[in-house]
């Protein structure tokens, strides 16, 4: 029996969701799940942003993408072009990573090619990989925990 990928995503999160509650530590009702994140299209703008946070019961605001946390997430294919338009609308420089794509040192925001606050630009680079998920977060020097802990970072899918 073939199980595709989603399927099997699919349960290994339904199966970590179940855990806590199977061992009598099930999560208070009050507790907002997790939303479905939307999903953003090649050549579509990726923005740092301050977002909503959905882990807690109260409102609570942190950083993110597109005003969402967590941000996006971006489906690719093998022998696609990855292209995307980043921007920045944080008060702080930030980068763009993404983490477990093959791609050009370039292109791949790390703490030496810092996005300014109101900055945009554009990436562009094939999928040289087969299927997997990586994710994408900031790694701005000095501050890359900050970001990634207040809420920024989410997944490409192959
Ligand atoms: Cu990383």
């Amino acid at each position: 029996m073939a199980v595709s990928r989603r399927a099997a995503v699919t349960g290994l999160v339904a199966l970590g969701l179940g855990l806590p509650a199977i061992r009598g530590l099930a999560l208070p009702a009050s507790r907002p799940w997790l939303p479905r994140p939307v999903e953003l299209a090649s050549g579509e703008i990726l923005a740092a942003s301050r977002a909503r946070l959905p882990f807690t019961a109260a409102e609570s605001r942190g950083y993110g993408y597109n005003q969402t946390s967590p941000g996006p997430l971006i489906r690719v294919r093998k022998g696609e072009e990855f292209r995307i338009r980043i921007a920045n609308h944080l008060n702080e420089e930030t980068t763009f990573h993404w983490h477990g794509l093959i791609c050009p040192t370039e292109a791949d925001g790390q703490p030496q090619n810092p996005v300014l606050p109101g900055e945009s630009a554009e990436v562009a680079f094939p999928i040289l990989q087969r299927a997997g998920l990586s994710w994408y977060h900031p790694h701005p020097h000095g501050a890359t925990a900050k970001q990634a802990w207040h809420g920024m970072g989410w997944a490409v899918s192959l």
